[in-house]
């Protein structure tokens, strides 16, 4: 009998020999080393039910555990080795086009966004082909040998910097969430039973970003100690243009990025260089950087006197609402999906624009009673964590929520707690806590609590 030598699933990698006299006897070196394993699995399985407590266990007992290497498929001839790894051909991911609040899987040429899809990711880092996009004039695909950055303004030594001027200079690498702040907007009035989670919050992503400090450029360009904002300006045909205000976050956060996880930024994200306001709303973080201006007030832009502002009750309207405040949604299980009755693995994620995540709370029964979920570290400043925690579905209909803390003790607010102070004709920044409900049948639906 052929056996491979990777370890099979609930075994140890090299499983002791039984303790005894040596064998002298011609029992089949194979046979013995099967019989091994499958002891070992055995002695694995009874641990692990043993720790998990009789509950778990009546809910695993289902699968059965490989006794021989009988019981798995053979081991299959590979393709030649490739330059560029593809995903699997069992796994279809894709980002889905948007082109209003709610009108998802429109034709490319009408979307202004695409969506992150959340529900079939794990961990915390975005792929960088999956994360959301959103170009406000379509994406240039710009010359990196041309492209250059100006900074000016209330500034020593206005200066004029290249691609390798900026790789020249010291770096910084660091793990960071981006959120539109129209993620969650389709929510405001009402919730489409339709949607999945890409659909209602695939406005967020994280990666790894790498680039210049802020606070290093502004040494080079000897900003005036007067300064309080900064405007950046992109080079794409609508040329967005924020203002930033210099508060001690944006000295200590802000990135001139010109990689991101690993590789140089994709055109779509910002090629050659972006701005990166960690914890911001996204739209700070301009991308195709063309300009830095130092001055001491906002520019007063378009996009901030009209376009990123928020409706209130009042009738009034809030400029500069700039922070991600503190939010989370379970993805699995979540809009559409179907889960079965017995043990579930509830997870999701949560994020700060105001720091670190302090505690994740879910859920089961519609926001009555509440349960601390484990977060899986790292625990990282204004990145995305995971959540998880285990549930066993009794097959009656019910309710699942999320709802985050960070550190600076804000907590994510219900609906209603949130529409009492913004009212429904906001469009932006949108972090109430998110209902999943789910039927008799296990159907998952989008609901407002
Ligand atoms: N120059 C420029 N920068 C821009 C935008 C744009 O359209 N042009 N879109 C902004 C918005 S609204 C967001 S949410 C983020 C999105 O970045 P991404 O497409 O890389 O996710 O970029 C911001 N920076
Ligand atoms: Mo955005």
């Amino acid at each position: 009998m052929a056996i491979d030598d990777t370890p099979a699933p609930h075994t140890r990698p090299h499983a002791p020999r039984r303790a005894g006299p040596p064998d002298t006897t011609t029992q089949d070196e194979d046979a013995q080393t099967c019989a091994l394993l499958a002891d070992s699995a055995r002695l694995s399985r009874r641990k692990f039910l043993n720790a998990a407590g009789a509950g778990v266990a009546a809910a695993l007992a289902a699968p059965a555990l490989a006794e021989t290497l009988a019981d798995v498929p053979p081991r299959v001839p590979g393709d030649p080795i490739s330059l560029n790894s593809k995903r699997s051909t069992h796994v279809a991911l894709a980002r889905i086009t948007e082109s209003s609040p709610g009108k998802l899987n429109v034709d490319p040429v009408l979307a202004i966004n695409s969506k992150t899809p959340l529900d079939k990711l794990e961990g915390t880092v975005t792929p960088s082909d999956l994360h959301y996009e959103r170009s406000h004039s379509g994406s240039p695909d710009l010359d990196p040998a041309r492209h250059r950055l100006l900074i000016h303004g209330m500034v020593r030594n206005p200066v004029v910097l290249a691609l390798p001027d900026l790789k020249a200079m010291p770096s910084l690498s660091r793990l960071h969430f981006m959120e539109c702040s129209g993620n969650g907007w389709a929510n405001w009035k009402k919730a489409d039973p339709t949607l999945t989670v890409q659909e209602t919050h695939g406005l967020v992503s994280m990666h790894e970003w790498a680039g210049v400090p802020l606070s290093y450029l502004m040494e080079v360009a000897g900003v005036d100690r007067d300064a309080t904002w900064m405007l950046a300006e992109g080079g794409d045909a609508a040329g967005v243009a924020r203002s930033i205000p210099l508060t001690p976050d944006v000295l200590s956060d802000v990135l001139v990025a010109y990689a991101q996880n690993g590789e140089p930024l994709r055109p779509a994200h910002g090629f050659p260089m972006r701005l990166l306001v960690p914890g911001m709303e996204g739209n700070l973080s301009i991308k195709w950087l063309r300009r830095l201006k130092f001055g001491k007030q906002p520019f007063m832009t378009r996009w901030e006197t009209d376009r990123y502002t928020q409706l209130l009750p009042s009738g009034k309207s809030r400029q500069f609402q700039l922070y991600q405040e503190v939010n989370s949604v379970i993805t699995s299980p979540s809009g559409t999906m179907r889960i079965e009755r017995g043990r579930q693995r509830i997870t999701g994620l949560a994020w700060s624009g105001r720091g670190k995540i302090a505690k994740v709370e879910f859920s089961t029964d519609g926001g009555h009673s509440w349960h601390v979920a484990r977060i899986n570290p790292p625990v990282l400043h204004k990145a995305q964590v995971r959540f998880e925690a285990a549930w066993t579905w009794d097959g009656k209909p019910t309710r699942i929520v999320s709802r985050a803390t960070d550190e600076k003790g804000n907590v994510q607010p219900d609906r209603k707690t949130l529409l009492a102070t913004m009212g429904e004709n906001a469009l932006f920044h949108y972090n109430a806590q998110q209902t999943w409900a789910i039927d008799a049948q296990g159907g998952v639906t989008n609901v407002l609590a």
